[in-house]
């Protein structure tokens, strides 16, 4: 698999290509299988649809790998609060963590629970095709935290910093309980086919420097290190957004660091380029136009070449209204302009 020789450094026929949020919306196959499906959440626990949703972008744009369809909100679901999505408002929470008696109420082993993802990932494996991989996910411990606590998405995450810094054990025993879990989930990922794992921090630009590393980075780095001790042939894929100013102090047994297009990928090179290979970073918002888009897949390939040691994806997730069109361009350009 050309998208897993890529992860441990090995020479490609071409730089592989995938796409955060490569199902969505902006497919109208998903929008049919999620009208099929009734709702999101249905989405996520049929394992038939949820199987069909992962291998449209692959059958559709052509990329190298496959991205498991869930969302990283599952877990926080099995470990008892209950979720909702909202048609055009994103995920809520109708209880939330708001002290340490509310963590211990959490239910222990939700990984257990998640067979629908499981069952979905042997399905995909089974009929994807051999060359391509599949990649499994969860959100990071600090961001699955902060939609715990504020039971939505955030502007200023005022709830999650309050219990940070007034009660920082509490934090830390809520991240503890989540780090035990994602450890358990993606080890299971891996069980029933995921090729590679990944972690997205979507929300490490929250935090200031110190704060980042103590209550974000440090439960990341522990889960790469358990994953790399159990299964060292798996690669495993870091994601923190928004954390450019820290890239000095990223450190930590992983294989593939993902660079956000706020980061300058001459900078993630410079620094992070030799110990880790760099996934990224288009600006997903290039998509709207072919120019734009053709320029910055110039600009990257001229920064990080032909040579293994980068994969290319975009700097964060599709958007719903990027046009498909340019989604198909891009893999084509990528695959064209970086042939060996
Ligand atoms: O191809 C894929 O990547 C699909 C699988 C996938 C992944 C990896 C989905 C489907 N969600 C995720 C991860 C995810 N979910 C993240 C981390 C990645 C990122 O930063 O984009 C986050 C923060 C979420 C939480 C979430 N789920 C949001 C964001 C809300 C906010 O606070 O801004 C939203 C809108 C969802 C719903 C969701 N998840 C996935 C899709 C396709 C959608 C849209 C739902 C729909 O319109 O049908």
């Amino acid at each position: 698999m050309i998208f897993i020789d890529a992860c441990k450094r090995k020479e490609t026929p071409y730089t592989p290509i995938w796409m955060m949020r490569q199902a969505g919306r902006y497919l109208s196959e998903y929008k049919e299988s999620r009208k099929k499906a009734g709702s999101f959440l249905e989405l996520c626990h049929n394992v038939d649809l949820a199987t069909e949703v992962t291998l449209q972008p692959v059958d559709i744009l052509n990329v190298d790998a496959a991205i498991l369809f869930s969302d990283i909100l599952v877990v926080p679901l099995e470990m008892g609060l209950p979720l909702e999505f909202l048609a055009g408002e994103g995920p809520k929470f109708s209880r939330t963590i708001e002290n340490y008696q509310d963590v211990c109420a959490l239910k222990q082993d939700a990984y257990l629970k998640l067979d629908y993802v499981y069952d979905t990932i042997s399905k995909v494996r089974g009929s994807l095709p051999k060359d391509k991989a599949l990649i499994g996910f969860c959100g990071s411990p600090w961001t699955l935290a902060t939609y715990m606590i504020e039971g939505e998405g955030s502007k200023t995450y005022a709830k999650s910093k309050k219990m940070l810094y007034a009660n920082p054990q509490t934090m830390h025993y809520l991240l503890k309980q989540i780090t035990d879990e994602l450890k358990g989930y993606l080890s299971m990922q891996i069980k029933a086919g995921a090729n590679a794992v990944m972690i997205f921090d979507s929300w490490a630009s929250a935090l200031e420097k110190e704060a980042y590393f103590e209550f974000s980075w440090g439960y990341m780095k522990d889960i790469a290190h358990y994953l790399k001790t159990h299964f060292p042939e798996i690669p495993v894929i870091l994601f923190p957004k928004g954390i450019a100013g820290y890239l000095e102090s990223i450190d930590g047994k992983f294989d593939v660091f993902g660079v956000d297009w706020g980061t300058p990928m001459e900078l993630a090179k410079r620094i992070l380029g030799q110990k880790y290979v760099l996934q990224g970073n288009l600006e997903p918002s290039r998509l709207y136009n072919e120019d734009s888009m053709e320029m910055a897949v110039d600009e990257i390939i001229s920064i990080m070449g032909k040579k293994a040691g980068h994969i290319f994806n975009l700097g964060h997730g599709m958007l719903p209204d990027l046009p498909r069109e340019n989604a198909i361009k891009l893999v084509e350009l990528v695959h064209k302009k970086t042939k060996r």
